[in-house]
């Protein structure tokens, strides 16, 4: 009986200090199993004196009763509380506030253009586009560009075969509308132009914006009123000191390059900075169309968009606009 006592306290003892599952497992069957060492006493009853058994066999199934409550209180312990350290392990705060997203923003190239073609928009241009594939008519030929000329060259051209090149400005779709409209016509065209030049202020691709307008009794005021006006919006800038030099282009006649002074600490001698190319469209040019010189005359006008975009923004390098490093494209968000 001593013996059964202190096995019975052993046991409870063993199973208390217990911190495992697994150990108290072994624990079941070291004293439950088959071979366990409570089966073992029950199987020994036998051989104890008959008035014996009967009191040793209560006791037994007793310490084994006892033995079992505690393993299974054991149990459920040692599962909550590995349910408690699961769940304080992989606890989630879901009153933290999320990490965002990060916007993507338009392109500075894109974000001028549209800067563009919202100004001539309200002044009443319609936006028309055209393929960036040309034969030499809408490219050279029908712009009074002669076969001689310098920008026929193949190292300014990009061609694919002796009838189709990259178009060299956008002028090829003022030839299009032309082809195909009646004046009044009121048109810019902007997009991309293909040039065999790369250096660090020359990009083998680039965007253009040209304008177009033909009706009847259009003058060089007129030309020159809308781009005064344009530049000083674009630039926001209302005083902005602009400059009409006389110059040349076939398409063009008279023509016009145009300057805007630059804002210089030493004002006595002013800096200006070449920004477009305009003029009245040549007669030349209407009647490779079909447009009647008696009737009609117009002004036409171009920009390049990285050269408007580096003035504004005040970027330095012209590369910078192609290589896409996002550290540059972030500063236009
Ligand atoms: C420029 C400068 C001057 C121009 C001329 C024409 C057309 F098709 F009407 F003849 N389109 N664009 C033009 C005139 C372009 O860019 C510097």
């Amino acid at each position: 009986m001593t013996d059964l006592n202190s096995l019975e306290v052993q046991a409870l003892k063993e199973i208390q200090s217990t911190c495992e599952v697994d150990a108290l497992e072994s624990l079941r069957v070291q004293y439950l199993g088959k071979k366990g060492v409570l089966t073992e006493k029950l199987k020994e009853l036998g051989k104890l004196p008959k008035e014996q058994r009967r009191e040793a066999g209560q006791k037994i199934n007793l310490i084994k009763a006892s033995v079992q409550q505690a393993l299974e209180e054991k149990k459920i312990k040692l599962v909550e509380s590995a349910i408690a350290e699961k769940l304080k392990c992989e606890a989630l705060d879901i009153t933290l506030p999320g990490r965002g997203q990060s916007l993507g923003s338009l392109h500075p190239i894109t974000h001028t253009l549209a800067r563009i073609e919202e100004y001539f928009r309200r002044h009443g241009f319609v936006v028309e586009e055209g393929p960036e594939i040309e034969d030499e008519f809408h490219n050279f030929e029908a712009l009074n560009i002669p076969d001689h000329h310098p920008a026929r060259a193949m190292h300014d051209t990009f061609y694919f075969d002796d009838k189709l090149l990259l178009r060299t400005h956008t002028s090829s779709v003022q030839i299009h509308v032309m082809q195909e409209q009646k004046p009044p016509i009121r048109i810019i065209a902007p997009g991309r132009v293909y040039r065999c030049d790369s250096d660090p202020t020359h990009s083998p691709m680039f965007h253009q914006v040209e304008g177009l307008l033909v009706d009847e009794q259009v003058s060089f005021v007129d030309l020159k009123g809308i781009i005064i006006e344009f530049l000083q919006t674009f630039f926001e800038d209302e005083n902005l000191k602009i400059r009409f030099r006389p110059s040349y282009f076939p398409f063009t006649e008279p023509s016009a390059e145009i300057d805007i002074a630059m804002a210089n600490s030493n004002s006595k001698n002013t800096k200006w900075l070449e920004v477009m190319g305009c003029g009245m469209v040549h007669p030349a040019v209407f009647e490779k169309v079909g447009v009647d010189t008696n009737k009609y005359s117009g002004y036409a006008f171009g920009l390049g968009v990285e050269r408007l975009a580096m003035l504004r923004y005040q970027v330095n390098d012209l590369r910078l606009f192609f290589e896409n490093d996002l550290r540059f494209l972030q500063q236009f968000a």
